[in-house]
């Protein structure tokens, strides 16, 4: 029993594993390379900048920051300078009172929180401020503080929090300012809020019902005019699991603009508040719980507001998915339709909710409650749960990164070439790097990686300028501006088509990789990235042309010396080889290292010319060519060789001699193989009877390197005769080292059962307090459902509450009979396994 549960989970594990390790960016910025120039604003009297926001016109960044306000200069894509100042600082009372109350002094500032745009004349900005929070208005003209409506500071409480470590959300529709965050000092009462309401819209809050939110994470809240509802997305604590100790969930909640609250039951609060699930989980694996970050999409134009999309960053609490991240979409017309569905209710003698069986009085989370009867609205006050879980739009995780939390994202919709709409994610990771990841039909493409920070940084904020073309990324330490693209970057044909980047297509005319947005006859392939097809423009003569522009770089060798070539290539995505023209390269001889160089000694033997060559997207290209001679005076000392501009640690930035066709065909003496053999992937029109032979030849050699042979045995022809016993070799290292590494899976994979189910436990320990409040289930139940959550999770998604919690399906089953029935249904998916 307890078995199989943990198989399923290391089956889900190694699954997870095998399916999404292929998530690679193509190419790789470290800070400071010439092909992405970021432009950063930090100032020296500016410190925790925390939150940022761009004018309407884009042109303007404000960025509210420990104890200031900032107005910075963005409409210069290259360069952000500081316009205004505004200084916003607790006084010495107030700074005496924070350490009175045993505050660090470093975190009796103002960190300011809130910043938004009022009203065509005003700002509204809310901090910390030094534990006590504040709100100012402010003039947007001359930026300097100004009284609102009071005349005098506003509180900030239930507005902004307390504590600067707090996460907060706040966003303003036609002047009221919707918030959620804690609203006491000890940071314990969480509300999701209206303020600054005028007339008989009156400021509204959430009651204080049990339940309605459960210790949580506020990550952002937006506004959707179609609905007129603010939605909330947060994660918090699933009291609904009471099975599994502090389980996290995360949750769209939504409010109606329209809501005045009750007139006697529900007074001042809200009464289309409702809540759900947002469930980022695939098949067979757990679930991606905690919410780090979420950004709205709109629908194309022209598209019902439905279709809008909510692209969220997802992690999860469990060992086993430790340092590994999700990205899920989740449509309006789904959350609507959960919304609009069956809710759950709380028992409140037994703490356990339930789907409602009873009458239904009222939909919840409808707008236009206001006159409602008392009995409409008690429903709804206890009605607030939705019983369904909005699961991922397309049925499927977006994107799951292996080895990369990522903790901030934007989306953006990008017109390519041909009129077709592509989804781009900007992907902000905890290392500090930012990802550029467009969205196929077949999956994930990351164009590229960006490094923005040296080191992680706490806090971070990701804001798109799709008029200037940029991401701001906000961190602790000032605002670095990241353009979105650099179309030059790109300087071949291939390279241009092979970058699968929207922005981006080959312009044959002018021959440079440029901006899509110029030109409308650009060559792209965002979906195939199928250079043979694309790039064929080039007529035979420029073709030709090219070809002879290769030269190869002369390396003077002395004999007995040891030879290094290297071989710098852009794309992670590439194979590279070496091949040489009147020989083979023996793995005896030569050695292929990591960086793609390749190394040996030179003798007579092995003089003469290399190339080394990349394979992407079955395009291959020649990256770099040797003429590699013996010196003249063996005198001189034997000497590493580095080409003059590369390092074997940098493969970025660095344009190598590059052909778009193949430059070099020997005369071939064989006679022309069968059709059948050609791979026409590679299949050049000049010189038919050549590349067939070559293209066999990568054909096995790209099989050799699927076995995990560093060695390459490529070579170009001739020598024939040795070629099957170096074959020989290699297919009997190739079956031992399988048969090693099957044993060695077999010993890991039983070992790590036993390690599985105790890692899959939530990472927060139980208090006891919780096991008591939860009531039914006893220690030992506990214990063994422990064991078996990563297989319950998925069932939990389903139905939540279906069988554990409904009272009429529980029958006094105990939970272990539960998870069984459970594994039967999902051993349906589950491959044959061989235990
Ligand atoms: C774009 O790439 C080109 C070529 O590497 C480089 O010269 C240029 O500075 C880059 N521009 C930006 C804005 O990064
Ligand atoms: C403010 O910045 C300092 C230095 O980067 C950092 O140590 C501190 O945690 C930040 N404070 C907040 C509230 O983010
Ligand atoms: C914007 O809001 C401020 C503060 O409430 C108010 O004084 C000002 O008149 C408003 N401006 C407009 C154009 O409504
Ligand atoms: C509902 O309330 C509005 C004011 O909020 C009032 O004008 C209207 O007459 C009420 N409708 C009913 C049916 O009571
Ligand atoms: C490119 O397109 C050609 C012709 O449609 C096709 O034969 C080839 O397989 C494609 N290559 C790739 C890598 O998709
Ligand atoms: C090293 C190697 O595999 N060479 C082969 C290249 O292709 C020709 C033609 O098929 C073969 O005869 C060589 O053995």
């Amino acid at each position: 029993m307890v078995h199989s549960a943990s198989l399923c989970a290391c089956l889900s594990l190694l699954s997870v594993l095998s399916c999404h390790s292929h998530v690679l960016p193509r190419l790789s910025f470290p800070t400071g390379s010439p092909g992405r120039s970021l432009s950063i604003f930090t100032n020296p009297d500016v410190y925790n900048t925390t939150t940022l926001l761009l004018s309407n016109d884009e042109g303007t960044l404000f960025i509210g920051a420990r104890d200031s306000v900032l107005s910075v200069d963005v409409s210069q894509t290259d360069a952000m300078t500081m316009k205004e100042k505004l200084d916003w600082s607790p006084s010495e009372k107030d700074l005496a009172d924070c350490a009175m109350k045993g505050k660090m002094k470093m975190d009796c500032h103002n960190f300011v929180r809130v910043l938004q745009e009022l009203n065509s004349t005003h700002m509204y900005a809310c901090g910390t401020f030094a534990f006590s929070p504040r709100c100012i208005y402010i003039n947007s003209k001359t930026f300097s503080m100004a009284t609102g409506p009071s005349g005098k500071p506003e509180e900030g409480r239930g507005r902004c929090p307390y504590d600067p470590y707090q996460k907060n959300t706040a966003i303003t529709v036609d002047g009221e300012l919707y918030t959620g965050t804690v609203a006491d000092y000890r940071g314990t009462r969480p509300v999701i809020s209206r303020h600054l309401s005028e007339g008989s819209h009156i400021d509204l809050k959430l009651d204080d019902t049990l339940g309605w939110l459960e210790d949580p994470t506020f990550i952002s809240s937006t506004y959707v005019p179609s609905e007129e509802k603010v939605y909330f997305f947060f994660s918090e604590t699933g009291k609904e699991y009471d099975f599994i100790d502090k389980f996290t969930v995360s949750r769209v909640a939504q409010v109606c603009t329209s809501d005045v609250g009750g007139q006697r039951t529900l007074q001042k609060r809200w009464t289309t508040f409702a809540k759900a699930q947002l469930l980022c989980q695939a098949e067979q694996e757990l679930p991606y719980n905690i919410l780090q970050d979420i950004v709205s999409l709109s629908p194309p134009e022209g598209t019902s507001e439905d279709e809008t999309l909510f692209y969220g960053i997802f992690t999860s609490q469990w060992q086993v998915n430790l340092g590994r991240s999700a990205v899920c979409a989740f449509s309006l017309k789904d959350i609507k339709k959960v919304f609009n569905g069956h809710y759950k209710v709380l028992n409140r003698d037994t703490l356990k909710w339930s789907t409602r069986v009873q009458e239904q009085m009222a939909n919840p989370g409808e707008c236009g409650l206001h006159n409602a009867s008392d009995n409409t609205l008690r429903f709804v006050k206890d009605n607030f749960l939705a019983d369904k879980s909005v699961r991922p739009a397309n049925q499927g995780l977006t994107l799951v990164s292996p080895d990369k939390s990522y903790s901030n994202i934007a989306a953006q919709r990008v017109r390519g070439a041909r009129g077709r709409d592509y989804t781009l994610l900007y992907l902000l990771t905890e290392s500090g790097y930012l990802h550029k990841a467009v969205l196929l039909k077949n999956g994930v493409h990351i164009i590229e990686e960006i490094q923005v920070f040296h080191q992680p940084q706490p806090v971070k904020n990701l804001l798109l300028s799709v008029s200037k073309g940029a991401v701001l990324v906000g961190s602790s330490e000032g605002v670095i501006s990241v353009p979105v693209s650099n179309c030059s970057y790109y300087w071949s044909c291939a390279e241009c088509v092979l970058a699968r980047d929207p922005f981006c297509g080959w312009d044959p005319v002018m021959k440079l990789c440029t901006d899509i947005h110029a030109h409308d006859h650009l060559v792209q392939d965002v979906d195939e990235g199928n250079v043979s097809v694309q790039c064929t423009y080039m007529t035979p003569r420029s073709r030709s042309v090219q070809s002879r522009t290769l030269s190869s770089e002369v390396v003077s060798v002395s004999l007995n010396e040891v030879v290094h070539l290297q071989c710098p290539g852009a794309s992670h995505l590439a194979k590279r080889h070496w091949e040489r023209l009147n020989s083979q390269l023996s793995p005896k001889i030569y050695i292929q290292s990591d960086d793609g160089g390749l190394s040996f000694v030179a003798t007579p033997s092995t003089l003469g010319h290399y190339l080394c060559q990349s394979v992407e997207n079955g395009y291959t290209q020649t990256l770099v060519a040797y003429n590699v001679k013996q010196k003249s005076s063996p005198t001189v000392p034997p000497a590493t060789l580095n080409r003059p501009h590369s390092t074997p640690s940098t493969e970025t930035g660095i344009k190598t001699p590059v052909l778009t066709t193949r430059p070099i065909t020997p005369e071939q003496t064989e006679p022309t193989p069968k059709p059948d053999e050609v791979d026409p992937t590679v299949t050049p029109k000049d010189s038919p009877a050549a590349t067939t032979r070559r293209s066999r030849n990568f054909t096995r050699l790209l099989g050799m390197e699927k076995e995990d042979s560093r060695m390459t045995e490529p070579g170009e022809n001739l020598q024939q005769a040795d070629t099957p016993s170096y074959f020989q070799e290699l297919v009997v290292v190739s079956v031992l080292l399988a048969l090693c590494i099957s044993a060695l899976l077999t010993i890991a994979f039983n070992r790590f059962r036993h390690l599985c189910p105790s890692k899959t436990v939530p990472q927060t320990p139980s208090s006891r307090r919780d096991v008591e409040k939860s009531g039914s289930a006893t220690p030992q139940e506990r214990e063994s459902l422990r064991g078996n959550s990563p297989c319950l999770e998925k069932r939990n998604g389903q139905a939540p509450n279906g069988q554990s919690h409904n009272g009429q399906a529980h029958n006094g089953k105990s939970p272990i009979t539960l998870s069984n029935s459970m594994l039967n249904s999902s051993n349906g998916h589950l491959p044959n396994t061989p235990i």
